[in-house]
Formats: C-alpha cells, structure tokens, sequence
C-alpha cells in the first residue's frame, strides 16, 4: 500500500492519502465502470485515474471490455488490508435529499414541459443541468427552511432554470436571475413573458464582474452552483453574501467531490468560515444530480480517463450547502481579473 502510495504521489498534484487508495479499491469491488468508480469513490476524476494506473502497473487492476476488475493480487490485497466493496445506500423516495417533492408534482410536469427545448450546455462556460427532480427538490429544500415564500431570491448562473421553477411555485416575491449566457436569459425572459409572470429580472453578466450596485443587500436568499476552483467558489458565494440583505438570510449552492479534494473542501470551508462569516447549516449529500453534459469527449476527464466509453447513468453529484448569515458577514465584491482559471485547476476534469 505504501508503495502505491508514493508513487501515486510522485505523479499528481492532488493531496493523496491512504485513505484514496482504500476509496478507489472500495469502488472497484462495487462497480468496474470508470464513471461509477469515481462516483462511488469520492476522489476527484484525475487522482482516481492516476490511482488506477498505477494499480494496473502493479498488476493489482486489469482492465478488459471496458471494465475494470481486481486481479487476483488486487483481491488479495483488499483481505489484506480489510476493504470491502463500497455500498450506496440512498433513500429510495427522496433520491437521499432528505425532502419530498410530493407537494410539487404538478410543478415538477410543468417544468418538464417547458424546459423541453432549452439551451443546451455549453462546453466555454462549464454548463451541465440538474434533472428536473433535482431543480424541484431545490425549491422544496428552499421552501422547507423557510427562504422562498415572500421572500427576494437571487439566482446566480442559471443553466440549470431554478428561476423557472421558482417563478412556477409563485413562492417568492421577486426573482433575479443572472447568467452569462444571453441564450439562457432570453429564454427565462421569454418563459416569463409565456407564463405572464411579472416580478422577474434577468441580467446578463460575467460574475468576474460584481453584480450592479442596486443589487447590492436587496436579498433574502440566494442560490448558486459555482464552477469548483476556489476563485469560482469565492466569487460566485461572495457575490451571493454581497447580495443579502443582512443577518438570517441564506444562500444555497453545490459543491463535488468529483473534481475537489477534501483539502479543497477544507479551503472552501475556511473561506466560508473565516472570511465571509457565515455558519453552515445544512450539508446533503449527492443532492444535485448533472445529466451528462454532451461535450465529455472534449474534456480532460475523457483524456484521462482508462476507458474511452462515455457515461451511461448519472455519476456526476455534488452536495448541497445551505448558508446563514449572522452579525459581521460579509460578501465579495471585487472584479477579478482571471481567464480560464476561473473554470480550471489541478483537480478539475469536467471542462
Ligand atoms: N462541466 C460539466 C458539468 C459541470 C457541472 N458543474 C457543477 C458545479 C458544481 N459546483
């Protein structure tokens, strides 16, 4: 195991631990697909590719048919050092997230209907939706811990049309909604427009840039689900703090462990805790759920990938956080000046 160990640390610039290297033989056990490897594992795309490499080297893993197995010598090893094959466990009704979405399955159809033909993912700026469960299990989430009804919600990048299903629910008071992408907020206006929903703004704008100075503490909840480098993760959050209105309002967004390490996470919560002054106040697990995006063949996930097969069920999850505000939060409002790093760094894969 040490020696696996190093050598995979030699190789990559992602923290690795023993414990790595049990998650990957755990996942092996479970699942021979590379895309459910990851999944289950709970490392980051490259480090579980790399981990896998260096066990196929030393004749632990083989792959064949485009699965990947443990060799009698990876068997071995696993009694060895007691790994058993990793289990899911999820709750069937809720998917694991812990509301229903019961009370919104007329919404749940309507939103299924509209969103039919909207604009699909775009590869530049990292885009990849939810399912339509997920969106609505969002808004249940939201309306359970009391942030939506009466309330001004801000959506920060919106590929995946919360504003939709928000504006479905007629929960809140007023909805922004800000992207990026002209197409998405041409799309989201017009749905307004269909459904005679009044009290909805879209604004087109690169989150590099801080939001329009009236935006500015207007704000009871916010939801975002930002790219996973840390500039992104403090920009998109930042910007959402910037916007409430003060003390006991909330922000939502996801984060996954797909393309961040826990010392990623340990960042992360660092700069929730120390320089925003927020408290975290729920975490779920694999709450938000991507349908495959389209482009995989494009990303440095394909390349590193062992197996050149694309993704047949979801793999891609990400937890969902809930934040409050208390006395002292404060947000992030300055511009920043980066290009690509804002989508990319050592332990990202999907882009
Ligand atoms: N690049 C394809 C999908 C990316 C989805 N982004 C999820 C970000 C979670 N914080």
């Amino acid at each position: 195991m040490e020696n696996i160990l190093e050598k995979v640390k030699k190789r990559i610039d992602i923290p690795v631990y023993k414990r790595s290297i049990e998650n990957v033989l755990s996942a092996i056990l479970a699942n021979g697909d590379f895309w459910n490897i990851v999944a289950l594992s709970e490392e980051p795309l490259p480090l579980v590719a790399e981990i896998i490499k260096v066990l196929e080297e030393e004749g632990l893993v083989k792959i064949e048919n485009n699965t990947i197995k443990l060799t009698e010598k990876g068997l071995e090893l696993t009694k060895k050092y007691g790994i058993s094959k990793r289990e899911e466990l999820v709750c069937g009704c809720c998917e694991g997230r812990g509301v229903s979405i019961k009370q919104f399955s007329d919404i749940l159809e309507k939103f299924k209907e509209i969103t039919k033909d909207r604009p699909l993912p775009k590869h530049e700026y990292d885009q990849g939706f939810v399912t339509p469960e997920c969106t609505i299990a969002r808004v249940a989430l939201m309306h359970s811990r009391g942030d939506l009804f009466n309330k001004e919600v801000l959506v920060l990048g919106d590929d995946d049309l919360t504003s939709i299903a928000l504006m479905l629910t007629n929960l809140p008071k007023r909805i922004v909604a800000v992207d990026i992408d002209e197409r998405l907020m041409n799309f989201i206006k017009e749905t307004a427009e269909k459904l005679n929903y009044k009290n909805i703004e879209v604004i087109t704008l690169d989150l590099r840039k801080p939001l329009p100075e009236s935006y500015a503490k207007k704000f009871d909840t916010f939801i975002t689900d930002p790219p996973e480098t840390v500039y992104a993760i403090r920009t998109f959050i930042g910007r959402g703090i910037s916007s409430l209105k003060g003390e006991r309002c909330a922000g939502y967004f996801g984060i996954t462990r797909r393309e961040s390490s826990l010392d990623k996470w340990r960042e992360i919560q660092k700069i929730l805790l120390n320089e925003f002054n927020v408290v975290i106040t729920d975490l779920i697990k694999d709450f938000n759920h991507y349908i495959n995006w389209g482009y995989e063949e494009e990303t440095r996930a394909w390349k590193l990938s062992p197996v050149k097969k694309k993704p047949e069920k979801i793999w891609y999850k990400s937890y969902m956080f809930r934040i409050e505000t208390l006395k002292d939060s404060k947000g992030f409002e300055e511009e920043v000046n980066i290009g690509d790093e804002l989508y990319n760094d050592s332990e990202s894969s999907t882009t």
